[in-house]
């Protein structure tokens, strides 16, 4: 089902734009006044829904879709003679002097991009957990996914645990991270995933003031999922939209991108975050950033204090690497993954056994097809 909101001086004007779009066979949703933000749209918002997308719309969406993947394919391709030429030239992908099962699994995780240390680390510990038999290579394997998944932290939750099971109080997250990382996607995802399917109450509260499109942004998806949002503009109305979340279920806070280069303008909504013992701040980052950029961008959110790691952009990288080593330096669990642009589809709880898997398998380009 598709759900959409149209725009007019009167009501009339909106339903006739909505048919003429989406043909006689959609439905009225709703009917109201334009809220302030979108006003300069038209007075008046209808919202309908309808079964099946108009053929003419259908095909553009599917071509749209065939370019996309063509391109997510070709970035990928490209991505991966990129890294495979710098291990060639740069890295050390072979272990001089260790057995063969021990060499392979470190060559494995280097062409990951696991760190050479790290990676070091990892063997050695399979190597203790096999050596009773003897390194042969199924053991072997065994012995390297066990140690690997001893070193991943995963919480796929939604807000701060609570000691008190029976509390009232809302599960609230907020998502943080740099520009374009996903943040406004992704969480579109989480409330229609574990919020609306869950039939949990949920609201979205966007503290993203910053551009003007990014409020809109979210508008549209909260009318498509049917959920309440509130856009605020300064931290005082965010503390006072909270205070009015009580009822709900599940509140997620949207925030503007910070540029890492940047944290002066980040300051205050950090501060704040990182005083609320109920809000679990999540940190979101795309897998595909390089690694040198990745470690300077969560050491520059630190200030957020954030209690997870979101990453997104699984399907544009065939290294997962970098999100086990940021997860073990920095000692916090991952939560979720996000691998592709589709809203509600592309979206899956972190664990140990998929990292593991898809450090094993060569990347996240197998990340969409088994999600
Ligand atoms: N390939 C891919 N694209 C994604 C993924 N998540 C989000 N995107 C795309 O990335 C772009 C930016 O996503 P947003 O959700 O607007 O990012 P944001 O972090 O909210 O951006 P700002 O609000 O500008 O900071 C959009 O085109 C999304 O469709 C993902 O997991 N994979
Ligand atoms: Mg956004």
């Amino acid at each position: 089902m598709r759900i959409k909101s149209y725009f007019a001086a009167t009501v009339e004007d909106a339903v006739a734009q909505a048919r003429q779009e989406l043909g006689a066979e959609a439905m009225l949703v709703s009917t109201s006044r334009a809220p302030a933000e979108a006003r300069h749209l038209g007075d008046y918002e209808v919202v309908f829904a309808s079964i099946a997308p108009p053929p003419e719309e259908h095909q553009q969406e599917a071509v749209q879709d065939r370019l996309a993947a063509q391109v997510a394919e070709l970035k990928r391709e490209l991505e991966g003679m990129r890294r495979a030429l710098t291990h060639s030239v740069f890295a050390p992908s072979s272990w001089p002097g260790a057995p063969p099962a021990s060499a392979d699994a470190y060559a494995q995780l280097a062409a990951a991009e696991v760190t050479p240390d790290l990676a070091r680390e990892i063997v050695r510990g399979a190597e203790s957990r096999a050596a009773s038999a003897a390194l042969e290579p199924a053991a072997f394997r065994g012995a390297l996914v066990e140690e690997l998944q001893s070193r991943i932290a995963a919480e796929p939750v939604l807000g701060r645990s609570r000691g008190d099971t029976r509390s009232a109080a809302p599960h609230v997250t907020a998502l943080v991270g740099p520009p374009g990382a996903g943040k406004t996607t992704t969480l579109v995802k989480l409330a229609a995933n574990y919020g609306i399917a869950c039939r949990r109450p949920v609201v979205l509260l966007s503290a993203d003031t910053y551009r003007v499109a990014a409020a809109e942004q979210l508008r549209h998806f909260a009318a498509i999922l049917g959920v309440g949002l509130q856009v605020v503009d300064t931290v005082a109305a965010l503390a006072q939209a909270l205070e009015e979340c009580r009822g709900k279920d599940l509140v997620l806070i949207d925030t503007p991108g910070f540029a890492g280069s940047d944290m002066d303008h980040a300051a205050e909504l950090a501060r704040f975050f990182s005083h609320r013992s109920d809000v679990d701040t999540q940190l979101v980052l795309p897998a595909s950033m390089k690694p040198p950029d990745l470690t300077r961008m969560i050491d520059a959110f630190a200030i957020f204090h954030p209690q997870r790691l979101l990453f997104t952009r699984l399907d544009e990288t065939c290294s997962c690497g970098p999100i086990l080593n940021e997860s073990v330096r920095i000692g916090k669990p991952l939560s979720f993954f996000a691998n592709g642009q589709r809203i509600p589809e592309d979206i899956e709880t972190a664990s140990a056994a998929r990292l593991v898997e898809l450090l094993l398998a060569g990347g996240g380009r197998e990340a969409r097809s088994a999600a």
